[in-house]
């Protein structure tokens, strides 16, 4: 099974449908996510937010998921951001075709997106859409477009992906998936009459290096870091601790600076 996930996800820069937590489990963190929601308003988009939240932070340290994390990128991991990426019900919400590398400023590929469904990720709903083994030749060539409706910061695009060619990667609550930086991946609106959420989880290997940024920063979660190129982020004790969301906001305004930023 463990060769297997790896020479799988090597081969085609993704798996999916990856069982983390069960239905029950994922409806008690979406729970949790809304409570906070109705408290302090939406939460799509904000970065490393379980440095504000416990509930994402104890999602992105399940050792079940860091299992995986391991065969992917090594025995040394370091969390480096966490973001709901929430689609309304009937909205025109939607991703276009991207790498996630592009603009991030790391100086290696050691380093694996999860994507952790906390309700129905279904076509309907608006779930990503993967190109298979299109992380084998690296970065590609991205557009800077205007759309008020693309969830990505400067609406980088791929232009000329041969959609046929892509796989429809649904999720049931609680599932994962987990992707490769270079693979070309997009989702479409949600036209289902629920909402679409999904914890994004970005993973590093501690070898890994941030060329923009000066400080950038992350947390050890298993393993050694024998490197300190990240200073440490404090996860959240609570989901409505008002320092800790202070400190939050701090961290996600760095990094959208330095994802945000394409030059
Ligand atoms: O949530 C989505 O629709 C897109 C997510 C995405 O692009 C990512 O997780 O890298």
């Amino acid at each position: 099974m463990k060769d297997c996930l790896k020479s799988l996800y090597d081969a085609q820069g993704f798996l999916t449908a990856v069982p983390i937590i069960n239905p029950k489990e994922a409806l008690a963190h979406r729970s949790i996510l809304e409570a906070v929601e109705a408290e302090r308003g939406p939460m799509h988009y904000q970065f490393k937010i379980h440095t504000a939240m416990n509930s994402p932070f104890k999602l992105a340290t399940l050792p079940q998921l860091l299992d995986v994390i391991e065969q992917l990128i090594g025995p040394n991991i370091l969390l480096y951001n966490t973001t709901y990426i929430i689609k309304e019900a009937h909205t025109e919400s939607h991703v276009s075709w991207h790498q996630d590398l592009t603009y991030w400023g790391l100086d290696s590929d050691a380093q694996v997106s999860v994507w952790l469904a906390l309700s129905e990720a279904s076509e309907a709903s608006g779930c990503m859409h993967m190109i298979p083994n299109s992380h084998i030749n690296g970065q590609q060539k991205h557009h800077t477009t205007e759309d008020a409706n693309n969830v990505l910061l400067s609406g980088q695009t791929v232009q000329g992906v041969n959609a046929n060619e892509s796989v429809v990667v649904s999720l049931t609550a609680g599932q994962a998936s987990f992707h490769h930086g270079w693979t070309l991946h997009c989702s479409k609106p949600n036209v289902s009459d629920d909402r679409r959420i999904g914890l994004n989880i970005q993973y590093i290997n501690p070898v890994v290096k941030q060329l923009k940024q000066q400080q950038d920063s992350a947390i050890l979660v298993r393993g050694v870091d024998d490197y300190g190129h990240f200073q440490t982020d404090q996860p959240a004790l609570s989901n409505f601790d008002k320092k800790a969301w202070l400190r939050q906001q701090s961290l996600h305004t760095k990094l959208k600076r330095i994802q945000g930023d394409n030059q």
